[in-house]
This record gives structure tokens, sequence and C-alpha cells, in this order.
């Protein structure tokens, strides 16, 4: 048996309520976390199988799915039995909802377990529920509590959680764990209108230790304290953990959330479905980009055709399988995300692979134009870099009859505007590869994302019928 010297490693999953480490330990798991990486996967392989049969035997949704692509799951003993194992996407798990509602022919526990029910807010097409079960919700907040040790938080410090607490699951997830974890949570929210402003009392009041939100409330929260003549650094936050949209990774806006709270940024964040979430996160010890914590969630880089896994080195897609969740487990679920995954020595020594940038944008945000593909997290980090910039923009994209356009309206602040406008194109000239009108425009032009930002506008199919 792999995994022996794996602490609390059984299924299906559960924790000691009680335990916590050694408070002088870096690792709430030692073993688990710095242990051979092959060991690891050993008894991750070992794994697979109870998980896929579990969902195969309690869901109508995996038995109709593996029926009918031949599929034991007792056959998945190898990894090349594994990654031929379909993948689940979002569409699928949609339709299941939509032909047995509210949350799908996937759910794989019985009603009487269902402990809290999500969603999502439906704003990218139709909304998604989420049903977790009692024991999942405590394996989730367990799993939370063991990264935020890693990311430096302890029992007592006091977490200021800074994000929807409706229909976003992010906030919830942080919370639990900063709850398993003996701390002082304040589950404060965002969205309702004065929130941000009032916040900036409730920061300076409460100085927590540690804060999550959107990497875009972030910068939002910085600009009204700015406005308030409130100095960030004063609420005295010495970690800020993001999730929901790349900007912990991207380098520029990394810096800018670190200079203006002085603090320390950390990256963490798969998908909701993928609760726990966090399980892709960077560490106290290996603050850049995110560690795949393999024993709570197997992530895999694949290519976007073949959903075959890439070597380490190489640019995939993300591909999430739950190894602990028994309520809507999730295998082999598709992200349409960008990363790129190294196997490198993490200077925290946990042995896990990770994404050394992050998960850099979604498949579907890329920008085709030209034979160029251009992400919008790098015309991001650009425009932040130049002095003058005022702290959003717009990337419009058009046809004019066969040639595609792509344009930035930039704000700028008081600075010289002639000034920002030659470092905008030619920076963005540089980095996409393309000439790109940059049209300069007052700051405060554009809203603010208190969620999570969307600057591209791609106007081609509506421009190319006229
Ligand atoms: C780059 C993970 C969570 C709960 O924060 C979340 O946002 O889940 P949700 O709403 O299902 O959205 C998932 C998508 O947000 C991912 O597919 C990815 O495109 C983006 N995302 C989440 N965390 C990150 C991220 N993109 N870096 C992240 N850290």
């Amino acid at each position: 048996m792999a995994g022996e010297k794996m602490e609390e490693w059984h299924w299906p999953a559960g924790y000691d309520q009680n335990y916590l480490p050694d408070p002088g330990s870096p690792y709430w798991f030692p073993n688990r976390e710095t242990m051979d990486p092959q060991e690891r996967d050993a008894a991750v392989l070992e794994r697979l199988p109870l998980v896929i049969q579990h969902a195969y035997d309690n869901s109508p949704f995996y038995r109709r799915k593996y029926d009918a692509a031949g599929l034991d799951p007792k056959d998945i003993t190898t990894w090349e039995a594994f990654e031929q194992v379909p993948v689940v996407v979002k569409e699928e798990l949609r339709q299941s909802q939509v032909d047995a509602p509210p949350f799908g022919d996937y759910i794989c526990v019985p009603d009487s377990e269902i402990h809290h029910i999500h969603g999502t807010s439906g704003t990218t097409g139709t909304p998604t529920g989420f049903a977790m079960g009692r024991r999942d919700w405590e394996v989730i907040a367990d799993n939370h509590a063991r990264i935020l040790w890693g990311m430096g938080v302890r029992p007592g410090d006091t977490v200021f959680v800074s994000a929807l607490f409706s229909l976003y699951l992010g906030s919830w997830g942080a919370m639990s764990g900063a709850e398993r974890l003996r701390c002082k949570v304040f589950p404060y929210g965002a969205g309702a209108s004065g929130m941000t402003s009032r916040a900036i009392g409730w920061l300076t009041r409460t100085q927590p230790k540690a804060f999550y939100s959107t990497p875009s409330y972030a910068l939002r929260l910085a600009e009204v304290a700015e406005q308030e003549k409130v100095d960030p650094r004063e609420f005295g936050i010495k970690i800020m953990f993001f999730s929901g949209e790349p900007g912990a990774s991207v380098p520029a806006v990394r810096n800018k959330i670190e200079k203006a709270f002085d603090t320390r940024v950390v990256d963490c964040g798969t998908m909701a479905e993928m609760t726990p979430f966090m399980s892709a996160s960077a560490t106290d010890g290996s603050p850049d980009g995110m560690l795949l914590w393999q024993d709570i969630v197997w992530h895999e880089i694949c290519d976007p055709d073949t959903y075959r896994t890439v070597p380490y080195g190489d640019e995939g897609t993300p591909v999430y399988t739950h190894l602990e969740r028994t309520s809507q487990p999730m295998i082999r679920l598709a992200s349409k995300d960008l990363s790129r995954w190294e196997m490198k020595d993490n200077g925290c020594g946990r042995t896990y692979p990770s994404l050394p940038s992050g998960v850099y944008g979604r498949i579907d945000d890329m920008i085709h134009i030209r034979g160029e593909n251009v992400y919008p997290t790098e015309i991001d980090n650009v425009l932040r870099e130049i002095s003058g910039y005022g702290g959003e923009h717009r990337v419009l994209v058009s046809r004019t009859g066969s040639m595609d356009e792509i344009k930035v309206r930039a704000e700028c602040t008081d600075a010289d505007t002639a000034e920002f406008e030659k470092a905008a194109t030619s920076g963005l000239h540089r980095v996409v590869g393309l000439r790109v009108g940059v049209e300069v425009v007052a700051a405060n032009t554009f809203e603010r994302s208190e969620h999570k930002a969307k600057r591209v506008i791609d106007d081609r199919e509506h421009t190319q019928k006229k």
C-alpha cells in the first residue's frame, strides 16, 4: 500500500477536527507535503479508482459517461489508463442540472447529507448549483486550513474576507478554512453599495493579519483609500491571498498591491466546482505562482485538444480531479484555462509541481489576432508598469473588411498624456508583437470591478456583418 506515511490518508476522507500542527512547523502535514513525489503519486493512483468507482456507483451522469466510453473504474490502475478517462466539461454539468434540477445527476450523496447549497451568478450562462455534503464541507475546511497554514496564517489571526458572500464560493471557502484554523474571521463581504468605503474603517479598526478578495477588488480598495486620504499600509495586513481571476501572479498587479498595502501577495484558486479550490496555492516559502497540492486535488496540465498530460515545462490547460470529495466529485474537469507547469525545488520544502506564472488566462479570452495570441493579462501588465497609468483600460477588437484591429483605451492620470501614449504604444508593440492603437482617456473613465474584471470587448463578429 502506497501512502502509509501520509497523515490521515484514507477513503472516504475525514480529518480529526481538533488537530493542529506543532506551532513551530511550517507544515500542517509534514509527510504529505514533503514526501518523495513519486511515492505520493503512487498513493494517488491507488485513490483514483476509488473516487471513480464512487462516482460510477452513485451517479447516472458518470455511469452514462463511462459506459459510453467502455470504461470500467476498476481498470484505472495506470496513469496511461487515467489519461484516457473522458474529461468533464462545464456544459455537461449545466445540461445535467437542466435535466435533473437543481444539482444534476452527479450529486453522488443522499439528499440528507447535503449541508450547504451554493450557486453561481450565471453571468456567463446558465447558473450552476453546488451541493456540498456535510462531511465534504468539513474536509474542505480542513484542506483550506492546511493551505492557509502554508501561507503563514496561524490560529488567532484575524482574517478579513472581502468578497461576495452571495453567489460566489470563493468567500465561503476562504472563511471555512480560516474558521477551521481557529482564526478570528470577519466575513465582511463585498458588492453592496458603500461597502468598499466602509471597509476602510473596518480594516483600520480590526488590523487583520490576512485578507482575502479578488485582485481587482484589492486594486479598487487601494484607489478608494487614496481618495479618502487613508494609507492602506495602515491596515497592517501581512498576507493578502487572492483567487477568482489572474492578477496575483501578474507581476505589475502583484507589485502594485504589495506596494500599496505593504504586504505579501499569495495567489490561489482553481474553480468553484473544484472546491477545495485552494488546492493550487502559493506558500510562505514559495511565494511565486502556485503549488499544486496533489494529495488534495489531482492537477494535470493537458494538451487542450487531446487532454493528454503535457511534460513539465510545457503550457496547457489545467484539468482537475477531486481526491476527497464525495458530493459532486469532479473527475477530470476541463478548466479551459491556460497555464504552464514545472517540477522544481520549491524553496518551502514541499515536493509539489508548480505553476510558476499562475493561471494566466482562459482559452476563450485569449485574443487571436493576425497570427498572434494575445493574453489580456499581458496588456494589463504592460500598462500598469507605465507611470501615469490611471488604473483601468479596455481592449477593443474589431474587424474592418478582412483586417482585424486591436485598440486599447487606457486611463491616464494628469501626467503627460503624450508621453504615456508613446510609452504604452511601444510597450504594447514589444510585448504583443503587433501595433496596438492606444487611445488615452481620463482617469476614472471606466467602471471598477468589485469582483472579477472584464476588460476585453471583442466586436469582430458584429463589425464583420456590417
Ligand atoms: C487565475 C476559485 C474561485 C472560487 O475563486 C473562483 O473564482 O471560481 P469560479 O467562479 O468557478 O471561477 C473559476 C475561474 O476563475 C477559473 O477557471 C479561472 O479562469 C479563474 N480563476 C480563479 N482563480 C484564479 C483564476 N485565474 N488565477 C487564479 N488564481
